[in-house]
């Protein structure tokens, strides 16, 4: 997160962290951001699982407020399977290197859903964005999402709940004022969701 707030865990206990395995460190590395939706599923970007990691390398952190500190109120759960959309496209992820520099303390930003006709190339470096994407940025430019934050959700709140809107997926940069950040647009997946979890 760009700007934001130092935050806790029970501010947004849906948020999830996926940590694989790496064999030469002999260690769990954090490597996205997730949002616990249903009871054992979890919700992700799909550029995140690029590399097709096997399942058993990966776990999911659940309740910590701190990347690196045990907590009372964690749960560390094992991944069965996991799904990449079907007709994900990875073309667009050009040089989405992970960076190790992560905050070690959970955050949380505010930002505005941007109207979908300045949801454009024009304000992204050319990038392609398809329907469905969904912009948001803080209109002082000051909160963003940035590296790491990938497959983290973004919230609104919708009759006094918070909503699952957005998943982090990419931008052009960081907190670049003009420049929002783009979300995976859940709410075209709704369906497709659904599907997985029923099947399994
Ligand atoms: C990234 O590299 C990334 N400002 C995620 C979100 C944004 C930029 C980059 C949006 O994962």
């Amino acid at each position: 997160i760009r700007g934001g707030q130092a935050s806790d865990i029970r501010e947004h206990p849906w948020q999830a962290a996926i940590t694989v395995y790496l064999p030469r460190a002999k260690s769990y590395n954090f490597l996205c951001g997730g949002v616990l939706i249903d009871s054992c599923w979890i919700l992700s970007a799909a550029h995140c699982f690029q590399e097709r990691f096997d399942e058993n390398r990966l776990r999911v952190v659940l309740g910590r407020t701190f990347r690196l500190q045990n907590s009372s109120s964690e749960q560390i759960f094992d991944v069965e399977k996991y799904w990449i959309h079907e007709q994900y496209d990875d073309e667009t992820y050009d040089n989405d290197i992970v960076s190790p520099f992560y905050s070690e303390r959970i955050k949380r930003g505010l930002v505005r859903l941007w109207p979908q006709e300045q949801c454009v190339p024009e304000k992204l470096a050319g990038r392609l964005v398809t329907p469905n994407m969904l912009c948001a940025g803080d209109t002082r430019g000051l909160d963003d999402a940035c590296k790491g934050d990938s497959g983290g959700p973004l919230v609104c709140p919708k009759n006094g709940r918070m909503t699952l809107m957005g998943l982090i997926s990419w931008g052009d940069g960081c907190g670049k004022k003009d420049t929002p950040g783009v979300y995976t647009r859940v709410t075209n997946y709704t369906n497709w969701i659904s599907s997985k979890i029923r099947a399994n």
